[in-house]
Parts: structure tokens; sequence; C-alpha cells
């Protein structure tokens, strides 16, 4: 197998390669995870997003794992699409709690050509207030995307999901080939990608490496990587799945971060019921991005003390926007980036 400084630009992974790194004996997964991190990376630098529902509910489209999917009886009720001053206040509010970018979400199949300027004018209000932006609406068409980053969006978030092949038992709706168009608008735009998909959905490990396999084999690595642990929500078809083991959590984690050494990767949904262990160790494999603040879109979140806490007990500060790095300095040598250690 290749070092990892090798491959940081590769996009020919086979299934394999990606099922060998997953097999690795842990700590050695984790050391080549956190060479891979500090190649590209300062490790004590967490990239910190908050999520708003901007329109909940009552989506039409059948995803196993969501308590917003119309068709299952979860108790979320759907809700009209919010107003941009609204939106703008919680994106404030995020801010002063220590957020530098901003996702709206919302539960659409894809938006309406007739919702785009009513999106536009949230991208706007939260862009003015020096936040990062991000949707994650749906599909949606070239002239679409053109239209969000025109108004001023950084990031898209557009998830596969799942590996291609286990797909079908899990989504029926709409298909991979749709989720990869709406990618290829998205890049054509020239917005920023974030892309990823939710594991602990039944899937084998051949599957998990199948997912992160499509996602470095994308024409271009994905800016953001979600990796989500599912979230159980009773009503939904994948509540009372199996609980996956949490080093093999940490393991997608690992593999995830060598395949794609340049991209955030992002310890998504998932983390309110993990313990503060666990997410250390998925910071040492590589995670530099995490969801902050009580909610996600319909479920919970860690609170943000517990989350302010927790940087503190391990060393991490929140990442400035304007300090999203590019090449560092060797990984794995005892010298440290320049600055790291003072400011730890
Ligand atoms: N409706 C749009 C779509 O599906 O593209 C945007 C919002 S959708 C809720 C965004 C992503 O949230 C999904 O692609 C999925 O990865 C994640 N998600 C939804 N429900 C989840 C759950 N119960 N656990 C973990 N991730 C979940
Ligand atoms: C992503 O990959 N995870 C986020 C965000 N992108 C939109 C959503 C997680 C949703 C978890 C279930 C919920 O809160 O409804
Ligand atoms: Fe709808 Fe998105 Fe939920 Fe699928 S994941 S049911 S498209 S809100």
């Amino acid at each position: 197998m290749p070092e990892v400084a090798d491959f940081p630009n590769r996009h020919d992974w086979s299934r394999a390669e990606v099922e060998a790194l997953f097999a690795l004996p842990f700590p050695e997964l984790l050391h080549r995870a956190a060479c891979a991190h500090r190649q590209h990376f300062d490790p004590s630098e967490v990239q910190v997003s908050t999520l708003l529902s901007v329109k909940t509910g009552g989506c039409p489209e059948d995803c196993g794992y969501c308590p917003q999917a119309a068709r299952y009886h979860t108790g979320v009720a759907a809700t009209k699409l919010m107003e941009t001053e609204a939106v703008a206040e919680r994106a404030r509010q995020a801010k002063a709690a220590g957020a530098t970018r901003f996702c709206m979400g919302a539960a659409w199949r894809s938006p309406k050509d007739r919702d785009i300027p009513k999106v536009a004018a949230m991208i706007r209000a939260v862009k003015a207030l020096g936040l990062e932006t991000c949707a994650t609406l749906g599909m949606l068409s070239g002239a679409q995307a053109q239209a969000l980053k025109d108004a001023g969006l950084d990031y898209y978030n557009h998830n596969l999901d799942t590996d291609p092949e286990y797909y079908g038992d899990i989504i029926h709706t709409r298909q991979m080939q749709d989720r990869l168009d709406t990618l290829t608008h998205v890049r054509d735009a020239g917005l920023k990608t974030c892309c990823g998909g939710i594991v602990g959905m039944g899937e084998s490990r051949h599957q998990r490496a199948g997912l992160l396999q499509t996602l470095a084999n994308l024409p271009a690595h994905p800016d953001s990587v979600p990796i989500n642990r599912l979230v159980q929500v009773e009503g939904t078809p994948l509540h009372g799945t199996v609980e996956l083991d949490p080093f093999e959590f940490v393991r997608t984690i690992a593999v995830a971060r060598i395949l794609m050494p340049k991209s955030m990767v992002r310890l998504s949904a998932g983390r309110e019921t993990m313990s503060d262990e666990l997410q250390a160790l998925c910071f040492l494999a590589g995670a530099n991005s995490i969801f902050y603040g009580e909610k996600l879109l319909t479920t919970g979140n860690p609170d943000t003390a517990h989350d302010q806490a927790l940087f503190a007990r391990l060393g991490l500060r929140p990442m400035a926007v304007e300090s999203v790095p590019d090449d560092r300095i060797d990984a794995c040598t005892t010298t440290v980036h320049a600055g790291i250690t003072e400011a730890a």
C-alpha cells in the first residue's frame, strides 16, 4: 500500500484497497489517518457548523432513515418555509455561539423554481453576517445551483448516503444517478460540495468501503465529507437496526480521512449518543468538523456548553474561516506545525 503522502488527489481507489485500509490493525489505521490529517490541517482545529431546518417535514421521499418523510409516523410536524428575518436571527445566534458556517436544510425532494428567490434571500442575509453559507434542499437543476451561487452560497450539501449497491434497500423514490447529477450541477456552478453519507444502517463493511470509495472517486473530492451515524427515529423503517460497533465508526472516519486528506471530515449526526471518549477517537482519526448547536434538523445534538467543555478538555479550538488550509509540512514528524503548541 502506498504511503499517505502519495495519494492526496487519487480518484481511482479500488474496493479491495479501501477494504484493506478498513482491515488494518486499529492503531496502524489511526496512525495513518492522523498522518494524512496533519499533512493538510492543524489537528487541533475543528470547523464548526450550525444547522437550521428552514422547512421541516412533509417530504414526499421515502429515505428509510429520515424522520421528515411524510409517509412515516414520526411525530415531526410539517412546517412552511421560514421567513428570512427569522432565519437571520437564528444565524446571528449561531455566530454569537461560535459557529462559522450556517447550513439551511429543507425537507424537499427538490426545490420548486419559485422557492429559489426565497432561499436566495436567506443566503444573502446569512452571508451578510460574515458566516459561510451552506444549503441542503434536495436535487437541484443546473440553473437552480447557479442561482444559489449567485446569491452568495458557499457550500451545497447533497449526500450519497450509502454504497450504490445498498442504496436500493434504503431509498426507492430517487436513484443514485440523480444524486450524482445534482453534484455535477453543484460543481459546475462553482459551489463547494459537502457530500457524505450515513453508517449504521445495517450495511456491511464492504458496503461502508463502497460508500467511501464512491466519494473518493468522484471527479473532485467533496470539500466537506459528513459522516453521519444513523440517528434511529421511531416510526422510520430503520428504527431498531443493530447498532454499529463504535470502533467500526472510528475506522470509517479514519478511512475517509486517508482517502480524502484535504477534505473536512465531519463527525456529523449521531454525536448526542456518543461518549466524549468516542468523539475524541474520531478527532484522532482525522475528523475535523462538527455540527454545533442543540439541534440538527429535527433531532438532538450535544449541548453547546458540553461541546465547549469537550473542546477545552481536548485542547481543540474552532477553525477560523480564513484558516481553511491546503498543504502543510510533512506528516508525522515530531516537529509540530508552528503555532499549534503555543495556542493549544
Ligand atoms: N431533503 C434534502 C435531501 O435529502 O437531500 C436535504 C435534507 S436531508 C435531511 C440531509 C441529509 O440528512 C440526508 O441526506 C441524510 O444523510 C441526513 N439524515 C437524515 N436523517 C438522518 C438520520 N436519521 N440519521 C443520520 N443522518 C440523517
Ligand atoms: C448531513 O450530512 N447531516 C445533516 C446535514 N447534512 C443536513 C443532517 C442530519 C440530520 C439528522 C436527523 C435530523 O435531525 O432530522
Ligand atoms: Fe426528504 Fe431529505 Fe428526508 Fe429524504 S432525507 S425524506 S429527501 S428530507
